[in-house]
């Protein structure tokens, strides 16, 4: 009775009808669609059996608990047969009334489909996780170059072995439903199912942290959380008791100038870095080890968002970046990062040239020990679940395969006991590691048994070493049979101290390091975020505090923020070190691929329809996502110009939504252009232009926030009522549209006209 070709093809057929109406560029060029069928305007009563997920969703491999792979299909998880049933599976009648003595009754107790409906939805929710509980995930395959043979002996990082993945990103502060674009550091998690077990990469996008000791984690976290009493603000750390906390604790000086730069607000998960933070140590087939660091390197480029811009899409759409992430997928752009390693010597001091790598708010810059690929990431599937998906994955830094060991990182070390721990609250027992997404796709024949949700049917009488009623099943496995044999590392003799090494105490030359290394852009953008957040806080003693951290790291910065806050400039208290920059830590001034950049075309529908097309379709053809903005919803038709669907009306589009803006000519105030209505368009300056308010506004917007704009026919007259130059920097008009475009898009290649507005030429200076 499983999938029923007949009645599900009937519906199918039914739906495509009505959906036929929809034209193809509102339903295949557009990521977005919410279900795999488009629905009726009718309730569907014909039964049928559940529809199929989306073509670009996938699942967790249908493997057993004990990592068997014969048998289930991908669906055999998903709900089946057209009736509504109980947990049970008994066939009802209805959902949409209690069981009661007479219509106006009282509702009876022996009412069991209400029971269990209601109780199950009691318990819908599980804990969310204490930190990055903001996130969103998708599946992939890692493909390795093979470059690492003579450092690793990991089967997956052997050259062309594809292994699957599932990869989550997060924010690390913010609750579940908490923006995505708020400042902060993000989660870059990678569990790789390899033929040797599940290794997991649990990394950020930072590659620094805040504190040098796991005991410190709960520290930095309740600072960072909102204020216990009022529990506000939500997502932020512009508040404080987090500016309380790392101005006292200086070691996270490093990260939160991280944080402060256009690092804490990424475009997109696409366009991050991702570093695995911590020092590891890689194991050759031969026993010889090697240091290492883990890079992620985006295909796509590293790029940020304006502070502005991430203020207004966390009203817009606090959704921005879990929306990027599904939609790419979905079109078809597959975001793809290359793994990289910088590897060092594995001296009993752990050190090099001077950088301790046992210090996690260390980085070894680039230039001194360069980043080597060792394989490819592309994400190729959204979940087609994200409760049983993308909430129920359990990473563990102590989930590593042979050829891959931890170093003696005081952060490692208390993380190696987090990360299973959390998992029992969250998940709700020790049998975590049977939930679908996170099987792993190696033989499972451990000793584990029974517990909370136990899924697998153990066979057998011995789960215990030695045995002999089981056969003496299982049986140890030597190195040859791939087994995870931890690196004898001699242990120097020590005494037992709380205390960290004397290299920990240099919290500042690498801040500096960091600081010299950015283009003059990116100090004001660091600038600003230190005025903005530490206006936010209430105390004058934790901002002069900060002052004193900021005079250790730079003059101007610490005299920029001072003026800002309204507050004397400190006198730096140790020597200021001449640390040589990396340009490899500022984002500006490389140029990036434009794919899956998103271009707002906008019309008010009088113009040449058939040259947006044409337009459209080449932005289409450069990979890129275009979205026609027009007065209102529906369709545009012109004579001789094929029909073009409108994705964003003037009331609701917002250039936040797009990384360059299009104009076919100026368009002329809406009807709905009344303040009343859309207090966009209530500026009582620009109601009195020609051009609707509402695209003056966006254009204004989309100026400031330095993004290349683009316009033809009389898009001037938009670009003088908005006050923007013709021939302002990345202003680009011209009678040929596909010109336009070409030169908007070789603009795009560099992120964003930063030149539009030269730094100060102070701020070069130290
Ligand atoms: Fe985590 N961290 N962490 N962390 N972390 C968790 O594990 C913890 C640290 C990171 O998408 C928790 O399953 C301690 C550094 C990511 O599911 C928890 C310490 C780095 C994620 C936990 C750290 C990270 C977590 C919460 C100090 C970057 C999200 C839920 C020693 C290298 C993974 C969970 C996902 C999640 C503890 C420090 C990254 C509580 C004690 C450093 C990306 O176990």
């Amino acid at each position: 009775m499983a999938n029923e070709p007949g009645p599900v093809k009937k519906i199918v057929d039914k739906v495509m009808d009505v959906g036929a109406g929809l034209t193809p560029a509102g339903r295949a060029d557009i990521p977005g669609v919410p279900a795999s069928m488009p629905p009726t305007v009718e309730e569907p009563v014909e039964p049928h059996t559940p529809l199929p997920a989306k073509p670009d969703q996938d699942v967790p491999t249908p493997l057993s608990a004990t990592g068997r792979t014969d048998g289930p299909s991908k669906t055999v998880r998903a709900q089946d047969g057209a009736f509504l049933t109980s947990a049970q599976g008994a066939r009802l009648p209805d959902t949409d009334h209690s069981l009661k003595a007479g219509p106006r009754g009282p509702v009876l107790l022996q009412d069991h489909h209400l029971r269990e409906k209601v109780m199950h939805f009691d318990h819908e929710r599980i804990p969310e996780r204490v930190v990055h509980a903001r996130g969103a995930a998708a599946h992939g395959v890692f493909r390795g170059y093979g470059t690492t043979a003579e450092v690793c002996k990991a089967a997956f990082l052997a050259k062309d072995v594809d292994t699957p993945v599932f990869v989550r990103f997060s924010t690390v502060l913010g609750s579940r439903g908490s923006a995505d674009t708020v400042r902060d550091t993000r989660g870059f998690a990678t569990k790789f199912y390899t033929s040797e077990g599940v290794f997991d990469l649990v990394g950020n996008n930072i590659p620094v942290f805040f504190i040098q000791d796991a005991i410190k984690f709960p520290d930095i976290i309740h600072a960072g959380k909102p204020h216990p009493d009022r529990e506000i603000p939500q997502a932020q750390s512009a508040h404080d008791t987090f500016w309380d906390f790392v101005s006292l604790h200086t070691e996270a000086t490093h990260h939160t100038l991280w944080n402060m730069s256009d690092r804490g607000i990424p475009r997109s998960f696409r366009t991050m870095e991702g570093f695995g933070v911590h020092t590891f140590r890689l194991v050759s087939a031969t026993g010889a080890t090697t240091l290492v660091k883990f890079h992620w390197k985006p295909k796509a480029g590293v790029h940020s968002l304006v502070w502005e811009e991430a203020q207004m899409i966390s009203g817009m759409d606090p959704d921005f970046h879990r929306r990027d992430l599904a939609d790419a997928i979905e079109a078809g752009a597959h975001p793809q990062w290359e793994l990289g390693i910088q590897t060092f010597p594995d001296t009993p001091e752990q050190t090099f040239q001077g950088i301790d790598l046992l210090d996690p708010t260390k980085i070894v810059p680039e230039e001194l020990a360069p980043v080597q690929p060792v394989g490819l990431l592309t994400l190729n599937a959204n979940p087609t679940n994200f409760f049983a998906e993308t909430e129920q994955v359990a990473f563990h830094v102590g989930h590593l395969v042979p050829g891959i060991d931890i170093t003696d990182d005081a952060l490692l070390a208390g993380r190696l006991f987090s990360y299973l721990d959390t998992q029992i609250t969250r998940l709700g027992g020790p049998n975590f590691p049977q939930i679908p997404i996170n099987r792993p796709h190696a033989a499972v024949n451990d000793m584990l048994r029974d517990g909370f949700h136990q899924d697998a049917v153990h066979t057998g009488v011995a789960p215990y070493k030695p045995n002999s009623l089981d056969g003496g099943c299982p049986f140890f496995a030597g190195a040859g049979d791939h087994a995870y044999i931890e690196h004898p590392t001699p242990i120097a003799a020590a005494a037992k101290v709380r205390e960290a090494s004397a290299s920990f105490d240099d919290h500042f030359s690498q801040a500096r390091l960091f600081w010299l290394s950015m283009s003059p852009a990116e100090r004001e953008h660091i600038i600003a975020a230190y005025t903005f957040e530490l206006g936010k806080c209430y105390e004058r003693a934790i901002k002069e505090r900060t002052l004193l951290v900021l005079a250790n790291i730079d003059p101007y910065l610490c005299r920029q923020v001072a003026q800002g806050l309204g507050l004397p400039t400190p006198e730096a208290s140790q020597p200021l070190t001449e640390a040589q920059p990396s340009p490899a830590l500022s984002q500006v001034s490389r140029t990036w691929p434009t794919a899956g950049r998103v271009i707002g075309i906008v019309t008010d529908g009088t113009c040449d329809l058939g040259a947006v097309d044409t337009v459209r379709r080449s932005v289409l053809a450069g990979g890129m996502v275009p979205l026609i903005v027009a007065p209102t919803g529906g369709t545009l038709t012109g004579e001789g110009a094929d029909p073009v669907t409108v994705q964003r009306s003037f009331a609701t589009a917002r250039s936040v939504e797009f990384d360059a803006l299009l104009l076919a000519g100026a368009p002329v105030p809406a009807a709905d252009a009344q303040g009343g209505r859309d207090a966009k368009a209530g500026a009582s300056a620009l109601a009195a232009t020609p051009v609707d308010p509402r695209i003056v506004l966006m254009l204004q917007e989309a100026y400031r926030h330095a993004k290349p704009i683009g316009g033809w026919d009389n898009a001037e007259a938009a670009l003088q009522a908005a006050g923007i130059g013709a021939d302002a920097l990345g202003v680009v008009t011209g009678s040929d549209s596909e010109a336009v475009l070409r030169d908007i898009t070789a603009l795009l290649g560099a992120h964003r006209v930063w030149d539009r507005f030269p730094a100060p030429s102070e701020s070069g200076a130290a």
